[in-house]
């Protein structure tokens, strides 16, 4: 077949071809969606040749491969993703442009593939970009929700209400191709028997139960500046069984179809949950499912490259997104024992070769614990298994250390009652590699979450890989304007595969009518963002403001919580202010967005405050328009996309040691926005890099956080002074009246009675402080420029594609894939 031309003619019959034959609409009467799903199509046709390339290309080099299994993929729209990276995107302006519409209004059209709560997800659909950017033979393997995360509304009293995300609407989705051809069985309860196989051995065997099916979808993800394209195979869980005919002729229509429903139920929804466990049954289920659905796939492909299964490790690496996927790791020793036939140590030795994990999270309510019982009942015998290596790996650790403390603190096997299967715990063993996500993270991996692990194994088995993020969506496509002047000043688009370029900036953070242009551009990026404001919230705010933003997922130690209590002490000082002292008052305009997991009443409450402070300051005219308070419902990834390049100001406050490295604070200052924040997370390596001068950092450090706690524990806390008024405002009725101020009692609670324990109180002075540093600094622009720009003149590390190659050669050992050759 011939290539498709990139010609403004092709494109425009290509367009139309789709409106006529795949949507069968009359191309005299197109509305927008009808012309977005044409468009997608023949840009999807564009991808397909790239895809099938590049498949061919691993199919025949047949190297060592990659899986990245992740439960959570925020992808976001895939239509201008894909248009920027193959460079189609102006002839693509201009194509529909004759055809009578705007590409702009087109791209509003697209559903966000919103297959994950927040970091997490969004980490993965980085690393897929760099991966396929960088030709590794790497695929991501994931579910195929129906529902991704739920729709954020923000009802009239300032509460979250949650409405369903169907994205998979009537209207289909252009960017996956079903693979009606790849399903497997996926085993659930039944029991465990003893068989004698052909060779006369007895197994252990897994029967009876039910059985669901597993069907592959495949979302190609393009690469920029590259022929590759990568591939992410989704599962949905489709029914064994068809139409039960009996119930239908007995006059039981809902049971002739409940099968195929429970079935199809499995895979339905995304847990809302981030960085919180929730230990439902149909999210084991879940779990166990996608692991079992991709690992038949892997070994379904390394069987035809004809190998043995010694060479397994030679061939496959998987990584393991958190824990996840950690099922995965008994159920490969189970097919290689009880199926493959192998010996135990001989399945393990493969197993404990295949297996990388990556650990995101050392808060406790994170770590993943699933009861005995409720896994012995779904999986039995993955249970057995997860005995057996448990027992081995207690045995092993006896010999070195028969302290019973020790084995009691390293078993994967929690003595609860009910006992508990540690996940993390059992991910570390049955891995050959831990990684954290950002240098304090790793450190605190190592030094606290699995200290007796690294004494057990050595400190190697345990690496830091800082997470990156694609500079492709979260600048080339994001902020168009700064990245034609990052091309125009570094001559040419070298720097998006390369972002250390960057740097090259640097001897321009002086050069006044380089700073000019820099300025105009954030602007331009704030203007577009209070036009949004304006035309979806009715909120009027002044883009000359400095904007200071704060969107991520609602968790008490992200702490807006401190954030919007320091808002209410700006407030009130503003009250007090002469109308000569109000001269010199930097004008605010302070934007909050994220989701709270459904059932987290206190992440709620805080969203409830923030928008009822919003309420009175957006309406109390006595402070000159000085301040603004501005609540974006429904934060996802193309809100994040305008939301990114308007800031002045990011807020990255968590308490120090709690947030393992952020990423989207990693997005801002790509964008030339300055930080506010702890010294947490990735927030110390980008100090590292961009200069301490060049970002507002306070607050305790992490190796004291547990010292205050403690002191907190046994002699209350002592609430700061400044905090104490603003707290008292609250409860006077200030914001909302006296009603609602007792809505905010159990709110105010968590800093009194409950101890503090994210630090707010012992914080508030520092925070204060720096916030008000941040008002000076922003009065001389000359000096703010300077800092913007050097931001992203030092942010080359923070791109995906070094932490893939990391990855690639610490961790997976493959490397790229030439796709131009095999192409030939
Ligand atoms: O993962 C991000 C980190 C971030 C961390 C986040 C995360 C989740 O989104 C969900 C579960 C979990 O254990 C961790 O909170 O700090 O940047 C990617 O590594």
């Amino acid at each position: 077949m011939a290539p498709k031309k990139n010609d403004k003619a092709s494109i425009k019959k290509d367009i139309v071809q789709h409106s006529v034959e795949t949507l069968c609409r009359n191309p005299y009467n197109l509305d927008k969606l009808a012309v977005y799903q044409a468009t997608a199509y023949s840009v999807r046709d564009r991808l397909l040749e790239d895809w099938n390339m590049t498949q061919e290309a691993i199919h025949k080099e047949n190297p060592k491969r990659c899986y990245y299994l992740s439960m959570e993929f925020l992808i976001g729209r895939a239509l201008d993703n894909a248009l920027h990276c193959l460079e189609v995107k102006d002839v693509y302006k201009e194509s529909v442009k004759d055809l009578g519409f705007n590409l702009e209004d087109l791209l509003q059209q697209e559903r966000d593939a919103a297959l994950g709560n927040g970091g997490l997800g969004r980490l993965a659909a980085c690393y897929m970009d760099a991966a396929a950017t960088l030709d590794y033979p790497t695929w991501g393997y994931g579910l195929r929700y129906q529902y991704g995360i739920f729709k954020q509304l923000i009802n009239s009293d300032g509460y979250q209400i949650e409405m369903p995300d169907y994205w998979l609407d009537s209207n289909g989705n252009p960017w996956e191709f079903p693979r009606n051809d790849v399903r497997y069985e996926v085993q659930f309860y039944g029991y465990v028997a003893t068989k004698v196989n052909e060779k006369g051995e007895s197994r252990m065997s897994w029967e009876g139960g039910d059985r669901v099916q597993a069907m592959a979808y495949d979302v190609p993800i393009p690469g920029f500046d590259t022929k590759g394209c990568g591939n992410i195979r989704l599962w949905a869980s489709k029914s064994l069984k068809t139409f039960d005919f009996a119930s239908f002729n007995d006059g039981d229509y809902d049971r002739s179809v409940a099968d195929q429903k429970n079935a199809e139920n499995l895979t339905s929804v995304l847990y809302p949950n981030d960085n919180h466990l929730v230990g439902k049954e149909l999210r084991l289920k879940q779990e166990y499912f996608f692991v079992s659905a991709s690992l038949q796939d892997i070994i379904h492909r390394f069987k035809r490259s004809n190998c043995a299964w010694k060479d397994f490790p030679d061939k496959v690496a998987v990584q393991l997104n958190d824990t996840h996927p950690t099922l995965a790791i008994p159920e490969l020793q189970r097919i290689l024992v009880d199926i493959e036939g192998l010996d135990w140590d001989a399945a393990w030795d493969i197993v404990t070769r295949v297996f990388a994990f990556t650990n995101h999270t050392v808060l406790p309510e994170a770590l993943e614990c699933w009861s005995v019982p409720m896994m012995e009942h779904i999986l039995p015998r993955h249970m057995q298994i997860v005995y057996d290596i448990n027992l081995f790996f207690l045995q092993k650790v006896e010999k070195m250390n028969s302290d019973r403390g020790l084995l009691n603190r390293v078993s994967i096997i929690e003595e609860s009652n009910p006992q508990q299967v540690r996940m993390a715990y059992l991910a570390v063993v049955g891995s050959h590699t831990v990684n954290g996500v950002a240098a304090l993270h790793s450190d605190l991996v190592k030094t606290e979450l699995f200290k007796d692990f690294v004494s057990y194994y050595g400190p190697e088995k345990f690496i830091n890989i800082t997470n990156g993020i694609t500079p492709r969506r979260w600048l080339y496509q994001a902020n168009p304007d700064l990245r034609d002047l990052i091309t125009e000043t570094l001559g040419g688009n070298h720097w998006v595969t390369h972002l250390d370029d960057l740097k090259g900036l640097t001897k321009y953070a002086d050069d006044a009518d380089f700073q000019a242009k820099w300025m105009n551009i954030k602007l331009k990026n704030k203007v577009r963002l209070a036009s949004w404001i304006k035309a979806n919230l009715d909120i009027t705010v002044d883009p000359r403001s400095l904007f200071d933003i704060q969107v991520k997922r609602i968790h008490e130690y992200k702490r807006q919580f401190m954030n919007i209590l320091g808002v209410i002490y700006r407030y009130k000082n503003l009250q007090l202010l002469s109308a000569e002292e109000r001269k010199d008052v930097t004008p605010r305009v302070v934007i909050f967005g994220g989701k709270s997991a459904p059932g987290y009443y206190v992440a709620k409450m805080v969203i409830k405050l923030i928008n009822t402070v919003a309420q009175v300051v957006n309406n109390d005219d006595s402070i000159d328009g000085l301040l603004k308070v501005v609540y974006i419902p429904d934060y996802n990834v193309s809100l994040a996309e305008i939301i990114v390049p308007a800031s002045d100001i990011s807020q990255h406050i968590s308490t120090a040691g709690t947030e393992a490295a952020g990423t989207s604070n990693m997005k801002f200052v790509l964008n030339g926005g300055l930080i506010l924040g702890t010294v947490d997370g990735a927030n110390i390596e980008i100090r590292d890099e961009i200069g301490e001068e060049n970002i507002f950092m306070f607050g305790t450090l992490a190796d004291k956080v547990a010292d205050i706690r403690h002191q907190q524990k046994y002699h209350g806390v002592e609430i700061d002074p400044n905090l104490q008024v603003v707290l008292q405002s609250i409860q006077s009725g200030e914001f909302g009246g006296p009603e609602t101020a007792s809505v905010f009692g159990p709110l105010i609670n968590t800093l009194t009675y409950g101890g503090d324990y994210y630090l707010i109180s012992a914080d508030f002075e520092k925070y204060l402080d720096a916030q008000d540093k941040v008002d000076e600094t922003y009065k001389d622009t000359a000096a703010w420029a300077k800092k913007s720009i050097l931001c992203t003149a030092g942010m080359g590390f923070f791109s995906s594609d070094r932490a893939t190659r990391e990855y690639a050669d610490k961790i997976w050992n493959i490397k790229p894939v030439n796709i131009k050759e095999a192409a030939v």
